[in-house]
């Protein structure tokens, strides 16, 4: 029996939506077992003109301006939200509205009552949704998840996560979206922060309460002449006020007992792209690294005293999560490889109707997280994360 098809419209075509991209074009080549196939139809931009380059680079069958016309298109099943923060929310109701299943970037929305809207709206109309959240989708993250499933660290005491770049260190890099709190709605908290309290969640446990502190470096910045692709830009000769944190870093309890330390900052020099975690347990630890991303790292206390280490485990092996689809072991995979995983993921959440994670409750409690973070920076205190 033919397989069902999916026609996917996106709403963005900068960075994430060339990385959903890679995810749409590739899944059904590395994932024969896919149990619906994406149909990349329409691709959506602010201007037409970026989305029909958008288009024709990534593979999309028809361009458009603006998120209305793919949203209401009657042929589109699957809405892809790749767009800036603040426009989230619009469009993922907009899309629910129209019965669209919906795939969002992180973080969910601006604030914890936008996304309770989006909930409200995408179980009003019993669509798929699903998350962002692609470092869930490593084949080292998975397996470490499996693992502490399987007892391989006992108890779990400490989470210790970090993400680390430094692409705005030079004060005169411009005042993209990203720096402007009315756009997304944080800086690095939610940009990177949001990854790592996912992680923490996916491999730890619920959050109890957090102690965060904020911190903007460089204040004024010159005003966005253009972007030139990725992360990069152009400066314009005046100069505008940076309305978000550069770092945030918080402790956290979490209910099961353990606690943790989290650190995101852009100002890390020589730090690309540091996603980093180590969680200590009763029995073992286990730590990865995104910079060595095809590796997990496990020291396990119940080896012999004398032959004690960590051990290194190259995440490779056709039994790994995800690994079928590629190469044999040792033929290492790569970052994009993630937006696969998350598109298999999402088609066969659509085809068994079944919500994939991470999905919009696990949005909404990453940015209940983040809230609590940014409130605790304000009172200078320890605050609750909301249920
Ligand atoms: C930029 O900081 C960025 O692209 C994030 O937005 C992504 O979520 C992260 O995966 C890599 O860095």
């Amino acid at each position: 029996m033919a397989k069902k098809e999916i026609n996917v419209g996106m709403v963005g075509a900068a960075f994430m939506g060339k990385a959903h991209s890679v995810g749409y074009r590739d899944v059904a080549f590395a994932f024969p077992d896919v149990k619906a196939v994406p149909v990349m139809k329409e691709i959506a931009a602010i201007t037409l003109e970026e989305a029909e380059t958008a288009r024709s680079v990534f593979g999309w069958e028809r361009a458009s301006e603006g998120y209305e016309k793919v949203v209401n298109a009657d042929d589109i099943h699957l809405i892809d939200i790749c767009t800036g923060n603040n426009t989230h929310k619009e469009i993922a109701i907009a899309a629910a509205k129209a019965g669209k299943h919906v795939f969002c970037e992180k973080p969910m929305a601006m604030n914890v009552a936008e996304c309770k809207e989006m909930i409200a709206a995408v179980e009003e109309a019993g669509v798929i949704h699903m998350i962002d959240f692609n470092y869930r989708a490593v084949p080292a993250v998975a397996l470490a998840k499996k693992m502490i499933e399987e007892g391989a660290i006992g108890t779990p005491y400490h989470f210790r996560a970090v993400y680390l770049q430094d692409w705005i260190m030079d004060p005169k890099f411009p005042l993209v979206w990203r720096l402007k709190k009315e756009l997304a709605g944080s800086g690095a908290h939610g940009d990177l922060n949001a990854h790592i309290i996912d992680l923490a969640r996916f491999l730890c446990g619920e959050f109890d309460s957090v102690c965060g502190l904020m911190k903007t470096f460089i204040k004024q910045r010159p005003e966005l002449a253009a972007t030139t692709g990725g992360l990069g830009a152009e400066a314009a000769d005046t100069m505008g006020e940076v309305t978000v944190d550069d770092a945030t870093l918080f402790l956290a309890k979490f209910k099961n007992g353990a606690i943790g330390t989290f650190e995101a900052t852009r100002f890390a020099g020589g730090n690309r792209n540091g996603n980093r975690f180590e969680i200590n347990g009763s029995e073992g630890s286990i730590r990865w690294n995104l910079e060595r991303l095809n590796e997990l790292e496990w020291f396990n206390r119940k080896d012999d005293p004398d032959r004690q280490g960590w051990k290194k485990i190259l995440v490779t092996d056709p039994p790994h999560p995800y690994i079928k689809g590629w190469w044999p072991a040792g033929h290492i995979i790569g970052w994009q490889h993630t937006f696969v995983h998350q598109v298999y993921n999402l088609m066969n959440g659509i085809a068994t109707n079944e919500n994939p994670t991470p999905n919009f409750y696990d949005g909404l409690k990453c940015q209940a997280v983040l809230e609590a973070v940014e409130k605790s920076a304000e009172t200078e205190s320890w605050v609750k994360v909301e249920e």
